[in-house]
């Protein structure tokens, strides 16, 4: 004889099946987990991140203009944090330079014939044209108070590369960043061969060198 389930018991069941739907759908997120940062990836968080390398910031006079520290997020990849003052608000292109060296009014290591401040800092890093140099970064804005945060992560250069013989530096130019874009309007073969050095950013004017241990 075939054994049949009390109805109650059934009924009971589904009562719980969909209390438990409900309940996982309305479940609130832990009070004390805060959401991840943006730029972060999945299950780091920024209390996660383990400092690589830090640098002050100098302008061509020596003074303080803040800090940039790098940082290891997850798996390698490096969050650049920027801390900045005394900047010309609006906005400001940043890159990491080939040589750690911020040496105010120095001759560029790849050309004798130029001079200008932190030139001693060396090209973009990385190989291929701007804007795919490992080197390259989203822009820092200003405020009307001059002082600027950024911080970004990037998986197109590791710490090894930043902290080689020779370090790397940390450069914010005077002018934005146009990441060689220039419409076919402007330029009918796009983007000439200086753009795709370091998209136009003009003159360096804060700088801070990262230098192996
Ligand atoms: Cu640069
Ligand atoms: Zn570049």
């Amino acid at each position: 004889m075939r054994a049949t389930l009390p109805a109650a018991l059934i009924l009971s069941s589904a009562l719980a099946l969909t209390a438990c739907a409900a309940g996982e759908k309305t479940t609130p997120l832990p009070a004390d987990e805060p959401p991840p940062a943006a730029g972060m990836t999945d299950g780091a968080t920024e209390d996660d991140a383990v400092e690589v390398t830090r640098a002050e910031l100098k302008d061509a006079d020596g003074a303080s203009r803040g800090t940039v520290t790098i940082e290891d997020v997850d798996d390698g990849r490096l969050a650049v944090v920027v801390e900045a003052s005394g900047l010309t608000p609006g906005f400001h292109a940043v890159h990491l330079h080939t040589i750690g060296k911020c040496e105010p009014n120095s001759v560029d290591p790849k050309d004798a014939t130029k001079k200008g401040d932190f030139l001693s800092s060396g090209g973009h890093l990385g190989e291929g044209d701007h804007p795919d140099h490992a080197a390259d970064l989203p822009p820092l804005l200003a405020l009307k108070d001059g002082t600027a945060s950024l911080r970004v992560v990037t998986d197109r250069v590791d710490s090894d590369t930043l902290l080689d013989d020779d370090g790397s530096a940390f450069v914010v130019h005077e002018k934005p960043d146009n990441f060689a874009n220039i419409p076919e309007r402007y330029a009918s073969g796009g983007a000439d061969a200086e753009t795709k050095k370091a998209g136009d950013a003009g003159p360096r004017v804060v700088c801070g060198a990262f230098l192996p241990e």
